[in-house]
């Protein structure tokens, strides 16, 4: 007899390849390439393929591959092109920006973080491609730009601490250095330049909508594994019924917390969760040096921070005032 399998069974289907719907006329082809992969379908799906490249997937890729020449290669010469201290250092290695002297200008020779402003350039195309990918496929399988506009979140906190903060700054310096540790080690001299970002507000938010984010996703993959043993993962389909894996779950939350989402709205929980961490991290970054310069003394004056009694110590931000 034929049984609706879902996670616990470990059944999985095999069928003919399937390919997916036509696409409109004159659109650009998919990759017809499948293949079955056991291991994968116990993660997802079994089926690996088609793939679509259309026009601006594949410039994407292209230019992705530049970026990560550009920085690999950069990387490399800065170990005098030795691949064993390539290997060994690096997660040390970077690729700077310009320094201050060379202002937001284009013109930057290349070892002095033109190669830096190259390589973002191309990143920034590639990644802004992908998107252009996300929009185009969604409208093609008549979905909505759900993704779209979520990823496109991501790509402005992206922006803003690789080229919009910098412009208004009016220097390349105040950029983001490739590399693994570089990267990171600029994140904390930031935070100090500018008096401590846990008191900058905008990354409080962005904290709270991140670690948001992670116990939304708990609760609800929590949530419907718990009730997989009704077909909880058939969401749309239980949403009126009775006695469902849906009306379990409702009850579930209620009983213990006195609220519960849908199962529609839970997903617009996540979703607005996870697009609020860049978008108020982004406004918190480019709040940062433009309108506020420290944001300890921001929040002192706001009554958000402690004052302390008058150190007699400079400010550390070198503006010249004492800190209270
Ligand atoms: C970064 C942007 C989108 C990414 C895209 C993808 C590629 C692929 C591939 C070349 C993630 C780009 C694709 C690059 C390249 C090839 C092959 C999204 C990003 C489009 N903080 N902090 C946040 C916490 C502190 C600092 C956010 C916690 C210190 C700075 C988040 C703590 C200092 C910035 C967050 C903590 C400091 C942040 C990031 C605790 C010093 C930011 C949200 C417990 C370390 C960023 C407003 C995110 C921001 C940011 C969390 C501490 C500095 C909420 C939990 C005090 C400078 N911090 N932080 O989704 O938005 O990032 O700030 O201590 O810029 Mg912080």
């Amino acid at each position: 007899m034929p049984r609706y399998q879902n996670i616990f069974t470990q059944v999985q289907l095999v069928a003919p390849d399937e390919g997916g719907i036509a696409l409109p006329h004159g659109d650009e082809p998919r990759i017809p390439l499948f293949s079955r992969s056991n291991v994968m379908g116990r993660l997802g799906q079994g089926q690996l393929g088609p793939i679509y490249l259309g026009w601006s997937g594949i410039a994407s890729l292209i230019l992705g591959f530049l970026a990560f020449e550009i920085i690999g290669l950069n990387m490399l010469a800065s170990v005098n092109w030795d691949p064993i201290q390539f290997v060994r250092q690096l997660p040390w290695l970077a690729l700077e920006p310009p320094g201050p002297e060379y202002g937001f200008s284009p013109f930057v020779p290349l070892a002095e973080g033109g190669w830096w402003i190259l390589a973002g350039f191309c990143l920034t195309a590639s990644i802004l491609l992908w998107w252009v990918r996300t929009w185009r496929r969604a409208k093609a399988l008549g979905m909505g730009t759900h993704v779209a506009w979520a990823f496109a979140c991501a790509i402005w906190l992206y922006l803003v601490l690789g080229f919009i903060r910098p412009l208004f700054m009016g220097s390349w310096a105040e950029a983001v250095p490739f590399g693994i540790f570089p990267h990171l080690d600029w994140t904390a001299a930031f935070s100090i330049r500018y008096g401590n970002l846990f008191y900058n507000p905008f990354h409080c938010l962005s904290i709270v909508f991140l670690y948001g984010s992670t116990l939304l996703f708990a609760m609800h993959g929590a949530t419907i594994l718990a009730v997989g043993r009704y077909g909880g993962e058939r969401e749309i389909e239980q949403i009126t019924d009775r006695g469902t894996a849906a009306e379990r779950a409702g009850l579930f939350w209620r009983w213990t917390m006195g609220f519960n989402a849908t199962m529609e709205s839970v997903h617009r929980w996540a979703w607005w969760f996870a697009v609020l961490t860049t978008l108020t991290g982004g406004i918190g970054i480019l709040l940062t040096g433009t309108v506020v310069d420290n944001w300890y003394l921001w929040a002192q004056e706001h009554g958000y921070a402690p004052s302390y009694p008058a150190s007699g110590i400079a400010d550390p931000a070198g503006l010249g005032s004492i800190v209270e």
